[in-house]
């Protein structure tokens, strides 16, 4: 890796400068809109890989997990969502029981899952009842599965419907076996967007208190940010600096996951979505402007398995979305997989064919198998 590099623009120069140096120096604000205006493609993957090698050298984390989704049906209206009905059993609407989602549990009780993901539509008949018995059971059926549950957008409405304070109702659902939160719902915070294209939900300053109320609480939490639609290169550092303000608050947050806009079906299909290039950017940007989250995330579902392989040589050390994931949220805005799943064997395969260490995690990134780094035959 360079100590230091030679670029014509100062203002990328001193970027370059800070992160190459020693002793790095976090970038501000304006620097991170300088990348998007004006870095090209091979500056941000050249400091992005530096960091991501400085951090986790060529190892490449994954885990076990499968996804429940209790409902489509949701109370809100979200302008890019292609996933939600506002009727369970009309078009294609569905809510499951607890008995058939612990079923689901069960099915997956010898494929070696370490997590379960819970995340779905915010339906008015489940409520913190509900779903502290659903945790509960989850929790008997299989007591050695991680419980990631419920973005922030579902647990606001639950613990407004219980007329509970956010540390009462995280503490309930914490005392019946939730031991963390998925990064979903953040979508972009700044409410110039935010009420254009997710109105009627929690406010971004919402989400950001329900992530530190649960950090206060010791359960940690991830971090996502939909972009590639009508939101500015503002908006997109905005959103990030407040997520860095608080993991430097709290330290709660594992990983953030830029989530491309995908744009089939739904309210906001006239917009273009963004193309490959834009997308390394903004991985790179996160890996380069997010200095305290200690990993980057791709969700392969959404991304297409070709491109999240290529998102590892811009920041990213975390891949997503392994053994049978059957979320629907992806498939039906349009993603590159309409089927995705992937075995373990074809997950290693698809990190060792990019040159990096495939390292089985468990959801507190503590290692549970190092596949080691590849062969010379495995590399592409
Ligand atoms: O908040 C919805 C996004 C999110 C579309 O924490 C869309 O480990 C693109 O947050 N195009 C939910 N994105 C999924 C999520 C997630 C996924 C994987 C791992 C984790 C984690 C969290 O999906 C929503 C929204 O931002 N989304 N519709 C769409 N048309
Ligand atoms: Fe409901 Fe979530 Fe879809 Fe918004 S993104 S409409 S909150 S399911």
């Amino acid at each position: 890796m360079p100590s230091h590099i030679s670029i014509k623009d100062p203002s990328l120069q001193k970027i370059a400068d800070k992160v190459l140096s020693d002793t790095p120096r976090r970038i501000t604000p304006e620097e991170g809109k300088l990348l998007f205006e004006k870095a090209s493609l091979s500056f941000l993957g050249m400091l992005a890989n530096h960091i991501r090698e400085k951090k986790h050298g060529n190892t490449t984390y994954f885990n076990r997990n499968f996804h429940i989704e209790p409902t489509n049906v949701c109370v809100f209206s979200c302008a890019f969502c292609s996933y939600s009905r506002l009727y369970a059993n009309k078009e294609d609407g569905w809510e499951l029981s607890i008995d058939q989602m612990i079923d689901i549990v069960k099915k997956y009780n010898d494929k070696k899952a370490t997590e379960v993901h819970i995340v779905g539509g915010v339906h008015p008949k489940m409520n913190m009842t509900y779903f502290t018995e659903l945790i509960g059971k989850i929790r008997e059926t299989a007591p050695h599965l991680h419980i990631k549950a419920f973005t922030a957008v579902e647990l606001d409405y639950m613990f407004r419907k219980a007329k509970l304070t956010l540390e009462e109702g995280l503490k309930q659902l914490k005392a019946a076996g939730l031991q963390s939160l998925p990064g979903g719902g953040a979508e972009i915070f700044h409410p110039e967007v935010r009420e254009k294209i997710a109105g009627d939900k929690v406010s971004g300053e919402g989400w950001l208190k329900i992530h530190e109320a649960a950090h206060n609480l010791g359960i940690p939490s991830n971090a996502t940010m939909l972009y590639g639609h009508i939101e500015n290169f503002e908006h997109r550092i905005d959103h990030m600096l407040k997520l860095r303000d608080l993991q430097d608050l709290t330290g709660g947050f594992n990983t953030f996951i830029p989530l491309k806009f995908r744009n089939e079906n739904n309210d906001m299909s006239n917009i273009p979505e963004s193309t490959q290039i834009e997308d390394l950017k903004m991985y790179a940007i996160s890996r380069i402007f997010m200095d305290n989250f200690p990993h980057i995330k791709a969700y392969w579902p959404m991304l297409g398995r070709n491109q999240a392989q290529m998102t590892l040589s811009f920041g990213v050390n975390d891949l997503d979305g392994t053994i049978d994931d059957s979320t629907k949220i992806y498939s039906m805005a349009g993603s590159e997989e309409q089927n995705p799943s992937m075995t373990t064997e074809q997950l290693v395969q698809l990190i060792h064919n990019a040159g990096r260490r495939p390292v089985e995690r468990d959801t507190l990134y503590q290692v549970i198998e190092d596949h080691g780094m590849p062969s010379q035959h495995q590399m592409n």
